[in-house]
């Protein structure tokens, strides 16, 4: 009783000091409706807020492309929603992220499509080595009817797909010797996504690969539990890896998507007029954000050099090999993928390549 009473004293003296500092009581101040020209725009304080899981750092063009798209939820909502980002892994890496969004624990997370296979074989088919012979291709793939079926299916599994952005065309790095063919490759302990077929096309390449989550890779390297990993440039550069790898060959084995994953349950809870804004804000976003990418691509393999980094541009005969030996993966993983799936992106990537 004495407890219940002393609390009570707690919660008065909190209000007469609450009044005395805002002048209006505890709720925040809200402007005069003679005066206030336009509906009051929710302050920080009272914004619902958007939580976003990211698994590379604040300098990424990931990151970047995620904080436009707050900035436009915020514009389009007058701060209605607070997109609040946390970067490197905070609230867990790829697979954890997602699997919290998939609870609705978590709001959102753009994860590469390549850590959800789990969740859907289809996405495998951006795996596939090869595939895109450049990012216009890449682009109109995911952003047509493919890609947008793509992201349908998911939410069937709690996932409600926004958008594509762009983690790029992944390059090869080591810190044991140039790699110019899969030969140079043998014995090398190559960190690679948790992917069975990146697994696959890693072993066709004579490497040795090593799955582990993108938060670990950095210090594995730093200790030499594996010899290299493979990334796009940007991720290269802007995480440091020069600081623990002496050679990158640019491979582009293969075109990861970033997916940009709202969950669908309290997607279905927002308002149909919130929901069009969010989904506006992530195709604005993920045009922004691939610019951002390729122009970051451009500069930073010159970067590269000058940090030290010995970076290897394959000919086309020498990228041939890379490309022969990874082929049997499209036959060893049609069927886990879905066959019809394969012929329609290939056919679709055919004729966008002519
Ligand atoms: O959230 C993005 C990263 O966690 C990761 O997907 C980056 O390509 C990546 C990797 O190698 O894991």
């Amino acid at each position: 009783m004495i407890k219940r009473r002393k609390g009570l004293a707690t919660l008065l003296t909190g209000l007469m000091v609450a009044t005395l500092v805002t002048g209006c009581g505890l709720s925040s101040a809200k402007p005069d409706p003679k005066t206030a020209a336009t509906p009051t725009a929710p302050t920080s304080a009272n914004a619902k807020v958007i939580k976003v899981s990211i698994g590379v750092n604040e300098v990424s063009p990931l990151y970047l492309g995620m904080k436009k798209f707050g900035d436009l939820v915020k514009e389009g909502t007058k701060g209605k929603y607070e997109i609040q980002l946390y970067a490197n892994a905070q609230l867990g890496d790829d697979i954890k992220a997602t699997e919290s969004v998939r609870m609705g624990t978590l709001e959102m997370t753009p994860p590469s499509t390549s850590a959800l296979t789990g969740i859907d074989n289809k996405l495998m088919v951006f795996d596939l080595p090869f595939l895109f012979p450049n990012a216009e291709v890449a682009d109109k793939v995911l952003d047509g009817p493919i890609g947008q079926n793509i992201l349908d299916g998911l939410s069937a599994k709690g996932l409600k797909g926004l958008a594509y952005m762009e983690n790029g065309f992944r390059d090869v790095t080591n810190s044991v010797r140039e790699i110019k063919s899969p030969a140079d490759l043998k014995g090398l302990k190559i960190r690679t996504m948790e992917n069975p077929m990146h697994l696959a096309a890693w072993k066709a390449m004579g490497a040795n690969p090593t799955p582990m989550p993108f938060s670990e890779v950095f210090t594995a390297m730093q200790q030499k539990t594996i010899d290299g990993q493979e990334n796009p440039i940007p991720t290269i550069y802007l995480q440091k890896f020069n600081e623990v790898q002496k050679y990158a060959t640019i491979s582009n084995h293969v075109y990861t998507p970033f997916i940009v994953l709202f969950s669908q349950k309290i997607w279905d809870a927002m308002p149909k007029e919130d929901q069009a804004i969010f989904q506006q804000a992530a195709l604005e976003a993920k045009d922004y954000q691939r610019k951002v990418s390729r122009d970051m691509v451009k500069d930073q393999v010159g970067k590269l050099r000058t940090a030290g980094m010995t970076v290897t541009e394959l000919t086309p005969a020498q990228l041939k090999v890379f490309q022969d030996a990874t082929k049997p993966v499209y036959d060893q993983f049609a069927d886990k993928i879905g066959k019809d799936l394969v012929k329609k992106v290939t056919d679709e990537v055919e004729k966008l390549s002519k």
